[in-house]
């Protein structure tokens, strides 16, 4: 059965209103990540930590899916081999779109996380420091959202359709952040056909066979469709 398999990065929410990391004015121009990406940021400040992803969790509430994310929805129910997507994103907007196996590497802003048992449960609107987990009582709660030096979810997983992926497209990703950056080479490695769709070229640019420039909103259709 042919597997294809869809890496997807801020990108493709960027014309869906929410900020993209990198790019000028993204979210790293207001914040530092260590301040706000970081266990260490967060044991020295819950609360900064918090009203950061408080404020995208209400704003990824607000938003909903564009043209790319719809196309994807399209391609994978039209498609009669086996369609995965693998997005850092922590927003919602694949599944508001109609996607099914989506796999979040990087966590979910609508997810909670017990920094002392590592129960999850779903995150209410606000989140605050002191923030009781359901299960143990920790004072310990915390977004459920994979920081630097943590390890993304799934990875077992999503090695495994990398390597086996016929095709393996990467979409509105700068391809700065390991271990999401390495896909496009092994995937490449291993045979399959690399396509890259983004704005500009990112760093890994070379490991794809294929590369398409625009706005995701319309290179993601005409891809698709
Ligand atoms: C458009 C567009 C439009 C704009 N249309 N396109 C040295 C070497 C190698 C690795 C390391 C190293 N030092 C440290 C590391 C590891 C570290 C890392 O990669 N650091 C780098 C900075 C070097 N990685 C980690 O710590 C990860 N964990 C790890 O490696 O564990 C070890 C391990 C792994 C596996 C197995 C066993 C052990 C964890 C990384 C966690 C990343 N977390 C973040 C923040 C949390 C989520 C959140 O708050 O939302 O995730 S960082 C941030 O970057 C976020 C994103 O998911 C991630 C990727 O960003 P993305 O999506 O690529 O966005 P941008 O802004 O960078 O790019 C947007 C692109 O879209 C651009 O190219 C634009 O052109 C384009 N674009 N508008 C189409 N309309």
């Amino acid at each position: 059965m042919e597997k294809i398999v869809i890496l997807t990065g801020a990108g493709i929410s960027a014309e869906s209103g929410l900020g993209t990391f990198r790019d000028e004015g993204g979210l790293w121009a207001l914040h530092a990540i260590e301040d706000v990406a970081t266990p260490e940021g967060f044991a020295r400040d819950p609360g900064l930590v918090h009203r950061f992803y408080n404020a995208r969790r209400a704003q990824a509430a607000q938003a909903t899916p564009n043209p790319a994310h719809e196309a994807l929805a399209r391609l994978q129910a039209g498609f009669h081999g086996d369609l995965w997507i693998v997005t850092q994103n922590v927003d919602d907007l694949h599944e508001k779109a109609g996607s099914s196996n989506v796999l979040h590497m990087h966590g979910s802003l609508s997810g909670a996380l017990c920094g002392a048992c590592d129960h999850r449960w779903p995150a209410p609107l606000e989140m605050a420091p002191g923030d009781q987990c359901p299960d143990c009582g920790a004072p310990a709660a915390r977004p459920d959202i994979v920081w630097f030096g943590e390890i993304p979810y799934h990875m077992e997983r999503i090695w495994e359709l990398v390597e086996t992926a016929d095709i393996f497209a990467a979409i509105g990703t700068s391809g700065q952040v390991y271990p999401a950056a390495a896909f496009a080479q092994h995937a490449g490695r291993a045979g399959a056909h690399c396509v890259e769709l983004n704005l500009e070229d990112s760093i890994n640019a070379r490991d794809f066979a294929e590369t398409r420039r625009g706005p995701a909103s319309t290179l993601v259709p005409e891809w698709v469709d």
